[in-house]
């Protein structure tokens, strides 16, 4: 008996465990209903009587060093979780968190503004909420003119000559810089505008715009047209034709509707231009004297060209984008197609 005691406690002193799992076998082992140290308590009650009382000692003592073992290599463990294998693991691959990606109206957006910085045009914003005069009046729009609809335009107070509404469109910004810039002057203005329009795939209530601007003494329809055939050309590729149409706007004259040519299709007519190889990307002319008149310029010294684009409809055609719709809602799976692009 006195053997087992000393072969036990000699294996205590020198017992290690690099799991919980290992320790409470160790304790099963010793201290378990059928354990080595229960059993020595077992033999205990055939000691002879002279020696009971030194026998139980030791045993006491033995039966105490053992849970104390136990005890501190529990605790031992759980001071090293990373050493124990039942706890979180570090050299596994961390769990992966998503990055978010940047809506393809921003994403387009920066692209059409870096084409204008570079081009020498620096960006201009200004207010959604807007009175009569910045988005109608100073733009050469008549009393009656149907955009002054309430069929056609939010209006936030009306009944006043001057009434307060939501912008239509960004020329209203370029109005207010036309009135406080020094000239000449070559901005882009992006933003939202806001029309009273039914909802389907090809119109929204709300949008986003970037209109460009370019005021100086001498500048021509050849500027215009070449400024507009560099941007097409960086947009949409180095081979990219540009067509004008001529078309109406109260705020320019002449006035154009601009096409690209279609590069899905390489001009062959697709389904995207409809089988005429063409898309139209924006509107633009030479700046009505009236607005300028209207702006303090005075249209005998300067002149000046503008366009206005719609950016849904650019990422439309950027991105085979055949709805409107998908960039208003937000759903995920449409939002990652974009997850590339920085
Ligand atoms: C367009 C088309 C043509 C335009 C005109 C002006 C301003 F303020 F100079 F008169 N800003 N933007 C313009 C011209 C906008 O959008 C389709």
């Amino acid at each position: 008996m006195r053997d087992k005691i000393e072969k036990i406690l000699s294996e205590l002193d020198n017992v290690k465990a690099q799991t919980e799992r290992e320790v409470e076998d160790l304790r099963i082992r010793l201290l378990g209903k059928k354990g080595e140290i229960t059993a020595l308590f077992d033999e205990f009650r055939n000691v002879l009587p002279e020696q009971k009382r030194e026998f139980g000692q030791i045993l006491n003592k033995l039966k105490n060093a053992a849970a104390d073992k136990i005890e501190q290599l529990r605790n031992s463990l759980v001071d090293a979780p990373v050493s124990s294998g039942s706890k979180s693991d570090m050299t596994m691959p961390g769990d992966p968190f998503e990055l978010g990606s940047r809506h393809p109206v921003s994403i387009t957006r920066e692209e059409i503004i870096s084409i204008f910085n570079k081009l020498g045009y620096a960006v201009s914003e200004g207010p959604e909420i807007e009175d009569d005069w910045h988005v109608f009046s100073a733009l050469n729009f008549p009393p009656e003119h149907p955009a002054r609809d309430m069929q056609d335009t939010f209006f936030v107070t009306s009944g006043n000559d001057n009434p307060i509404l939501l912008r239509t469109h960004t020329s209203s910004v370029q109005v207010r810089s036309m009135e406080k810039m020094p000239l000449p002057i070559r901005i882009v203005c992006p933003g939202r505008v806001f029309r009273n329009e039914a909802i389907s795939a090809r119109a929204h209530c709300i949008f986003h715009q970037v209109e460009g601007l370019y005021v100086d003494k001498s500048v021509t329809f050849a500027d215009m047209k070449q400024s507009i055939l560099l941007f097409a050309r960086e947009m949409f590729g180095e081979n990219t034709k540009i067509r004008l149409r001529p078309s109406y706007f109260p705020f320019t004259e002449p006035s154009v509707e601009v096409d690209v040519s279609c590069n899905i299709c390489k001009g062959e007519g697709c389904n995207i231009c409809k089988g005429t190889g063409w898309l139209e990307i924006m509107g633009a002319g030479m700046v009505d004297p009236n607005v300028l008149r209207a702006c303090g310029i005075d249209p005998d010294v300067y002149s000046g060209f503008a366009f206005g684009m719609g950016i849904e409809r650019i990422a439309m055609l950027k991105w085979q984008v055949n709805d409107l719709r998908h960039y208003f809602e937000n759903d995920l799976r449409f939002l990652k197609e974009f997850s590339t692009s920085f």
